[in-house]
């Protein structure tokens, strides 16, 4: 927990958040600034700043949360979607505890 942190807020329930899928190590919940959609954020429940602060003891972690997008994906009614995680400043990172962007819906999303 990072006392100054949204996402550990939102973790904890300090600040509330419409959650869609919560287990011991992680929850998911709709982005307050949708840019599609449908705009889930996949957060692990431990502080991690970003993915360049991860390592080998985040495997499982990382794993578990990109196996998790699919299938909330599909129970939100997405057919298709896009994975993001921005990484730092200069990778377009706001908020600094590591989370994975799955969005889609509506228009096909342009290409990349
Ligand atoms: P990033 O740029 O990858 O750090 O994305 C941060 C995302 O977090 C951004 O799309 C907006 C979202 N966000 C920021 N504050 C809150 C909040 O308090 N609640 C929710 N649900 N989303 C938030």
């Amino acid at each position: 927990m990072s006392a100054d942190c949204i996402f550990c807020k939102i973790v904890n329930n300090d600040i509330p958040s419409k959650k869609i899928y919560e287990d011991e190590d992680v929850i998911a919940f709709h982005d307050i600034r949708p840019i599609a959609p449908t705009h889930l954020l996949l957060v692990p429940k431990i502080h991690i700043d970003s993915l360049a602060d991860c390592g080998q003891r985040h495997q499982a972690l990382l794993g578990k949360m990109l196996l998790l997008a699919p299938r909330l994906a599909s129970e939100s009614g997405l057919k298709g979607f896009r994975t993001m995680i921005n990484t730092g400043r200069e990778g377009g990172q706001e908020v600094f505890h590591i989370h994975i962007h799955v969005f889609g819906g509506g228009e096909t999303l342009p290409k990349v």
